[in-house]
């Protein structure tokens, strides 16, 4: 019976038990679980493109193969998320029409535009950085396949990361043009890259009972905190300024107050209104539309097969 089964849920949540595909869960805790999961593959699919956009003008070979096997690492991720959401019944089809027609969402950071070269490596240290903080928690996340592909995305993650801050090192140590390019890029994704962690936690409607169910191990603001005391002490090695002067450390707590983030920034971003959404969608939509023929080969390619072992 359903209280049963209930019951059964409850103690595997409250014993820190992995619940498995299989098992009973409430509708709320899958609901749950595909928005999130859905919404972190669309953005690692959406978030190929901003760097994708300097796979053809990489200033070396070794950069380009850098960027293309990250770029590539970064699709994986999408994949084996778009897989993890399959073991709770979803769609994987589905879920990209949903994506293109606007009715799930993806990371905000996605929607600004990769202005210089230097947007590369600020994105593997601050967005990649994020990205970090944010899913090594995540690893620990109550529902089984999710947490275990954490493990390993986490692992790529900071790859990418080093990727980005070495990238940056390089040209800090290179001429005064390229130190401009690199505070540049920082003066513009800093805000953003703190927008990533979502609303302020009494904006945020989904974190308490996300927390409960131990989708979610932090809230957004505690998460953010972190990040910030991680990143200001990478920002002086590599000796850019971020671009908020009410940044300062708490001798007290030990940690960083910071200033006002701009929240009508985030909330213009997640309602489309970003300076680079139409584009991110428009692509996706031409992809899924003039790939198509590739899907209904490989389906019918499929099916042909499996006859043939019927037979
Ligand atoms: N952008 O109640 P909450 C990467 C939405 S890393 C867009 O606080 P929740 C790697 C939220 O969905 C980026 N929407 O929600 C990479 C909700 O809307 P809904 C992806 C946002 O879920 C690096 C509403 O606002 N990472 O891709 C954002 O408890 C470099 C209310 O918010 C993940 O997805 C935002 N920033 O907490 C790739 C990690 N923030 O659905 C390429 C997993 C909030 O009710 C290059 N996700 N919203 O309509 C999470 O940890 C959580 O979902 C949060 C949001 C923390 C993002």
């Amino acid at each position: 019976d359903i209280e049963a089964l209930q019951r059964h849920f409850d103690d595997t949540i409250a014993a820190e038990h992995r619940i498995e595909p299989r098992d009973w869960m409430p509708d709320g805790y899958r609901r749950t679980l595909v928005r999130q999961i859905a919404q972190h593959a669309h953005s690692e699919i959406i978030g190929m493109q901003p760097e994708g956009d300097w796979l053809l003008s990489a200033p070396s070979l070794r950069r380009k193969a850098i960027l293309l096997a990250k770029v590539q690492d970064e699709a994986g991720h999408g994949l084996y998320l778009y897989s993890a959401a399959e073991t709770l019944g979803a769609d994987r089809a589905d879920l990209t029409d949903k994506l293109i027609e606007g009715r799930q969402k993806y990371s905000s950071i996605f929607n600004y535009p990769t202005l210089s070269y230097a947007d590369v490596g600020v994105i593997g240290w601050l967005v990649d950085g994020a990205a970090i903080c944010n899913q090594v928690p995540l690893c620990r996340s109550s529902y089984g396949p999710y947490a275990r592909a954490m493990i390993r995305i986490c692992k790529e993650e900071s790859f990418h990361q080093r990727q980005g801050y070495e990238l940056l090192l390089t040209m800090m140590r290179g001429t005064d043009e390229q130190r401009a390019m690199v505070q540049d890029a920082v003066d513009r994704w800093w805000w953003p890259s703190l927008m990533m962690f979502g609303p302020p936690d009494a904006e945020s409607p989904n974190t308490a009972q996300s927390m409960a169910w131990g989708i979610k191990r932090h809230t957004n603001d505690e998460l953010r905190q972190r990040y910030v005391d991680m990143t200001v002490p990478q920002a002086e090695f590599l000796g850019v300024t971020l671009p908020d002067p009410e940044l300062s450390l708490d001798p007290e707590t030990g940690r960083h107050r910071f200033g006002a983030i701009d929240w009508s920034e985030l909330k213009r971003v997640i309602s489309g209104e970003g300076a680079m959404n139409r584009l991110r969608l428009a692509r996706r939509r031409a992809a899924r539309d003039d790939n198509a023929w590739v899907t209904e080969a490989a389906t019918a390619y499929a099916e042909k097969h499996a006859a043939e072992k019927r037979a």
